[in-house]
């Protein structure tokens, strides 16, 4: 029973393998002078805010409702803590509108207590390019939640959109709702594996001692390949063509050109790391790899207070082979000083994820289209999007 997601023109469970349904929007665009002009309406104690991440107090304001508020697994041990030189970077690629940045305060002391937001993408699917919103970091203050604020923050953020002339969006969730395209698989890979222990995020092995664990997750201390590098502004051009060439084979994908390879790719500390393979004799670039970098806070540990992840992004390779493109990936994020090393079953992940000695986690990334329909479900590996 989802009353407000039965509104919405997604894809429903009751059209489930109806094939004769087709691929495409949903609904059409309606006049952008038919478009909403006024906010939607919020509980009377409650205003709109537009968030300028540009100023430090804004974020520092958006950054400790996420650290308090925002992603908990299951359990609730661990909680997403995105850094605000992260939050900066997600939320200002090429193109974004600061009006989609959307905070909800409180009337009386100003503070916010919600929080929800969209970038613009140009996201293939299969062989039509579309517009849209990728929506992320939305959240209810936890003394607000089950009062159904989210779905007026969706609407809100959906007419901000509109208002733009963008009719589709795309999003992850960590529930289910009506109806994924795809459930991806988290998969992790300990770098620390004592401190992992130590705070719960893993558990010994069974017939396995904290020595024996230890040396299992062993890494070399330098990488293998030859010409393995951190990528530079100079090779945007190249990286470009790699990556376009190799995203071109899944069914949903970004279609990235160089200004979002710029802002996507290029490595910004503790935010996004990326290297590739130059080749020694002819200089070509042949392989990537990247990885985002996302803590978390570790709730009720006396030892440990953060958990520094790193997360698969983007990654291509032509000549080196992906698990030891991705092997070298695991060793510099141990340089680095990440206790673990995460990734999805999308694109060819699966190829490495058991052979580097990943184990699956307790949580799933299910993936959504707003106002687009697709006849039925992806695999993982026929996606080629990582959302933030
Ligand atoms: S996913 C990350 C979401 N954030 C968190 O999980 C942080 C911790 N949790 C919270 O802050 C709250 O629990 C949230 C819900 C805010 C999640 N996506 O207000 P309510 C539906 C979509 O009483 P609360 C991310 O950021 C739920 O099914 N809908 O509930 C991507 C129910 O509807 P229905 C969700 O717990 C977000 C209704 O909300 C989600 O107080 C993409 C209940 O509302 C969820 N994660 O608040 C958003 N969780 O009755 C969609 C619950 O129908 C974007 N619900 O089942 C769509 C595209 C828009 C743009 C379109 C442009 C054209
Ligand atoms: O991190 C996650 N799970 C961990 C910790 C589990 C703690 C108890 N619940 C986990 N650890 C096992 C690791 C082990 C290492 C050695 C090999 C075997 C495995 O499984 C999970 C993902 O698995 N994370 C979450 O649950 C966080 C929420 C995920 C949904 C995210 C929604 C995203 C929002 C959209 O932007």
């Amino acid at each position: 029973q989802h009353k407000f997601w039965e509104t919405q023109p997604v894809g429903q469970y009751k059209d489930l393998g109806n094939s004769s349904l087709p691929e495409g929007p949903i609904e059409p665009p309606t006049p952008l002078s038919e478009v909403k002009q006024e906010p939607y309406n919020l509980p009377s104690q409650y205003e709109w805010t537009t968030c300028d991440m540009t100023s430090e107090e804004t974020c520092n304001e958006v950054y400790n409702l996420l650290k308090s508020n925002y992603v908990e697994d299951d359990e609730n041990m661990f909680r997403f803590n995105y850094s605000k030189e992260f939050l900066r970077w997600a939320l200002h690629p090429p193109g974004y509108y600061r009006s989609w940045h959307i905070g909800v305060r409180a009337k009386a002391n100003k503070k916010l207590v919600a929080f929800i937001t969209g970038i613009p993408a140009r996201i293939r699917v299969r062989h039509e390019v579309v517009k849209m919103a990728e929506v992320n970091f939305l959240c209810v203050h936890k003394k607000l939640r089950s009062k159904r604020l989210a779905p007026v923050l969706i609407k809100e953020v959906t007419r901000r959109v509109h208002v733009e002339n963008l009719w589709q969006a795309a999003y992850t969730a960590g529930v289910i709702l009506p109806t994924p395209i795809t459930t991806c698989q988290y998969w992790h890979r300990s770098l620390n594996p004592k401190k992992l222990i130590d705070v719960g995020f893993s558990r010994l092995g069974a017939r396995m001692t904290m020595s024996r664990t230890i040396k299992l997750y062993k890494l070399p201390d330098s990488t293998s390949t030859p010409g393995f590098r951190k990528m530079e502004l100079r090779d945007v051009p190249a990286v470009t063509r790699l990556l376009r060439n190799y995203l071109s084979q899944f069914a949903v994908a970004p279609d990235f050109d160089e200004n979002d390879v710029e802002h996507w790719l290029l490595p910004t500390e503790n935010v996004v790391d990326t290297f590739l393979v130059e080749s020694p004799d002819t200089h070509d670039i042949t392989d990537i790899c990247s990885f985002y970098t996302l803590p978390s806070t570790i709730l009720g540990n006396q030892n440990h207070s953060i958990l520094k992840a790193a997360y698969s992004y983007y990654n291509v390779s032509t000549k080196t082979p992906l698990l030891q493109l991705m092997n070298d990936a695991l060793i510099v994020a141990k340089q680095k000083d990440y206790d673990v090393f995460n990734a999805l079953d999308v694109m060819q992940n699966e190829s490495f994820l058991k052979e580097l000695k990943f184990g699956p986690g307790d949580g799933q990334l299910h993936y959504y289209l707003y106002n687009y329909r697709l006849r039925e479900a992806l695999k993982p590996s026929e996606l080629g999007l990582v959302l933030l």
